[in-house]
């Protein structure tokens, strides 16, 4: 792993959160579609990344809410509080409902408030007759607990399972919490002026998450999913989307959502057919959002872990100016930063 400095670091901070941020923003409009046709989304990236206009701003969705809480939970306590959280997620849900929440996590919320936060951990033991959800909405918000975490690996994975399960018990969706926190500290580890080896990106990512699968009940899900990326990337003609798409996934569920981000985020690298663009951030999550689907979840999270990689100052002004709370977002980022560099 590369020796990141204090200033390379606080950036990469700033592109993970922002980075994430504008993912949510930018695919909320395209959630549930099929597809969406590159030609129009170069022309809906051009025109918001072009001269300055004002328009009403891309308002960010329940990914980003549900990130604000994390954020300001750890700014405020300085460390990971699950109960805290828990509150924090059920007054923002119930002060502003209208962000587009998964249709039954928002059940916890309700319960939460009901049995005055007795056991943080209880209601969503409950959720799908007790299978527990194995949606994305845990790796979703998950980038401010990988910041707080990112000098202790051990660390990262013991919270980040807490975080998750306070709405996931699902293994496949608090495994793909971990994976897309993962992601995002191997991306804060790297130097951007160095090439990305993305094979050597991705056997790291099997690597750790068949450690983490070795624990669970169930064979292996995210290593083989995290396999058939690597044959993708590794295929000397381009994948094409609709293979892409029937591969990974592009659906609410965590296990074909989060590694698919992961593979929009390495794709996107180098060029891609009909999306013109020199920067990388940008391909990243234009490539994200053309896929279909879940766009504002799996923007978000390719963003995140894009933004964690090449840092801020890659992230163009014009689309950070069209997207709801950016500035909040940089004020998080800066407040983590200092909060982890005096731990
Ligand atoms: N909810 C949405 N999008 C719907 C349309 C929004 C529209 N644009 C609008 O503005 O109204 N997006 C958000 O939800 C996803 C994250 O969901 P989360 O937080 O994980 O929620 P939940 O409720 O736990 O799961 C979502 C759905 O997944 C299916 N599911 C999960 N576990 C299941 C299980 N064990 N068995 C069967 N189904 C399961 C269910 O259909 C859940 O409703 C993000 O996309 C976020 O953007
Ligand atoms: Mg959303
Ligand atoms: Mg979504």
């Amino acid at each position: 792993m590369a020796l990141i400095d204090s200033i390379l670091l606080a950036s990469k901070f700033r592109g993970c959160l922002v980075g994430g941020l504008l993912g949510d923003c930018l695919g909320a409009p395209y959630e549930g579609d099929y597809r969406i046709p590159k030609t129009v989304l170069q022309k809906y990236f051009d025109t918001l990344e072009g001269p300055y206009f004002k328009s009403p701003v891309k308002q960010y969705t329940d990914d980003s809410a549900m990130t604000k809480c994390i954020a300001e939970s750890l700014i405020a306590q300085e460390r990971f509080d699950s109960l805290d959280i828990a509150k924090r997620f059920v007054k923002e849900y119930f002060g502003d409902p209208r962000r587009g929440y998964g249709e039954q996590v928002v059940e916890i919320f309700h319960k939460l408030r009901v049995q005055k936060f007795g056991d943080p951990f209880g209601p969503a033991k409950e959720q799908f007759g007790g299978a527990g959800s194995y949606a994305n909405g845990g790796a979703m918000r998950v980038a401010p607990l990988a910041l707080f975490c990112h000098s202790d690996y051990n660390e990262l994975i013991n919270l980040v399972e807490q975080s998750a399960k306070l709405t996931h018990t699902h293994q496949e969706g608090y495994d793909g919490t971990i994976l897309q926190a993962i992601a995002v500290y191997q991306s804060l580890h790297l130097d951007p002026k160095e090439k990305l080896d993305t094979q050597n990106f991705s056997s790291q990512l099997i690597e750790k998450m068949s450690e983490i699968e070795e624990e669970d009940d169930n064979p292996y899900p995210y290593q083989t999913q995290l396999e058939k990326m690597q044959i993708l990337l590794d295929k000397k003609e381009d994948a094409d989307d609709e293979e892409v798409q029937r591969i990974m996934g592009n659906t609410v569920a965590a296990l074909y959502s989060v590694p698919t981000a992961i593979f929009c985020f390495l794709r996107a690298c180098a060029p891609i057919p009909e999306i013109e663009t020199e920067n990388p951030f940008r391909r990243t999550i234009q490539y994200a959002i053309s896929l279909g689907g879940d766009t504002d979840t799996i923007a978000n999270m390719a963003g995140a872990i894009a933004g964690a990689y090449y840092g801020y100052s890659v992230i163009s002004e014009n689309l950070q100016k069209h997207c709801e709370a950016t500035e909040q977002f940089i004020e998080y980022a800066d407040k983590l930063h200092k909060i982890t560099a005096s731990k």
